[in-house]
């Protein structure tokens, strides 16, 4: 790093301009290394005394990553040098004893050209770049599992509406409130909770999150989303955990008194590990729902197709067969099915 280059000659000897080119030094070493690069990072969590983000544990949350530490931090670092490049240059090059006639000119028309063009320039890359990774977390795939997460004055609920399962309260565990005790007990002070939230593996997860009272933001650091849960409103994210783990994150919206004491602890656990989990909770895994789905709609054939033989048949055997017919004609949903054949029965 040409420092003293940069400090002109006679110069650096100064005390105030050795902290000066000390601290570009130190500017410029931290933008070399990785900003994630200091100490041991753990998957989901905060690790102490670290620096930068958390690692990723998605796809998108990396693409996120790369889009700052290597396009604007970047960008961002050689800007502040140039800026502070060309102020020190100044302060010493055109100082009054330095330069004791100053010039008279006051615009140059290619200098200004090449000052609007370039921070246009970047500011397009910066854009081409940002954009598409908007559209990405835009762009949901077909959700595999919808979460809904209600942020509560301070608490989560969570809910997996397709599968049945609600009102999963999730409250800071009273051991973790403690530093102490949360060293004692060997969990994450202030993050872990008594009720999780559990997803599973390489699945997408669609995130809805409302609020119950207040404004919340639903946010889990490693996959990379921060969302607010707004009293009267659907707020949707999503998420592909890639490793089985789990994952702490923070309400992130200043709610009230104890705000700092509702944590997000997300369990991403197997397929296995989550239709357990769902039936524990009186729930209906996926393949249930499918599987009585597809009975369902086997038996509605069934059903439709006796329906067509009796009304082929004589108007007096069509007569007969009337409320059998009826309570086949609903063939598409199992729970309208119920009503409609009672109204038949009606008749
Ligand atoms: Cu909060």
């Amino acid at each position: 790093m040409g420092s003293k280059r940069l400090f002109g000659k006679g110069l650096s000897g100064s005390g105030l301009f050795k902290a000066a080119s000390g601290a570009v030094v130190t500017l410029a070493l931290s933008a070399s290394m990785s900003v994630s690069a200091f100490a041991e990072d753990v998957l989901g969590q905060p690790t102490d005394k670290a620096m930068g983000w958390q690692p990723a544990g998605s796809a998108l949350k990396r693409q996120t990553e790369w889009f700052y530490n290597d396009l604007l931090f970047p960008i961002i670092v050689a800007i502040c040098l140039l800026v502070a490049g060309l102020l020190l240059w100044i302060m010493v090059r055109y100082n009054k004893k330095a330069n004791p006639v100053p010039a008279k000119f006051s615009h140059n028309t290619l200098i200004e050209i090449i000052w609007t063009v370039i921070p246009v320039l970047i500011l397009v890359v910066i854009a081409i770049f940002s954009l598409s990774l908007l559209r990405d977390y835009n762009n949901m795939p077909k959700p595999d599992v919808v979460v809904k997460a209600t942020g509560n004055q301070w608490f989560w609920t969570y809910d997996y509406p397709e599968l049945g399962v609600t009102d999963i309260e999730s409250r800071l565990r009273e051991d973790a409130k403690d530093i102490k005790t949360a060293k004692a007990a060997g969990i994450p002070y202030l993050l872990e909770v008594d009720n999780v939230l559990v997803v599973p593996v390489n699945k997408v997860i669609h995130v809805q999150t409302t609020g119950a009272d207040v404004i919340h933001s639903f946010t889990v650091p490693a996959f990379g989303f921060k969302i607010d849960a707004i009293p009267g409103r659907l707020n949707n994210t999503w998420f592909k955990a890639e490793k089985i783990g789990t994952y702490y994150g923070q309400c992130s919206e200043l709610c009230g008194k104890d705000h700092a004491y509702m944590p997000i602890e997300v369990k991403v656990v197997s397929d296995a590990d989550f239709d357990a989990f769902i039936i524990k909770n009186g729930g209906k895994t996926r393949a249930m729902i499918a599987s009585e789905a597809a009975a369902s709609a086997a038996a509605a054939e069934e059903a439709a197709a006796s329906a067509a033989t009796a009304a082929s048949a004589s108007a007096e055997a069509a007569a007969s067969a009337a409320p059998a017919s009826a309570a086949a004609t609903p063939a598409n949903a199992s729970a309208s099915a119920a009503p409609a054949s009672g109204a038949a029965a009606a008749h």
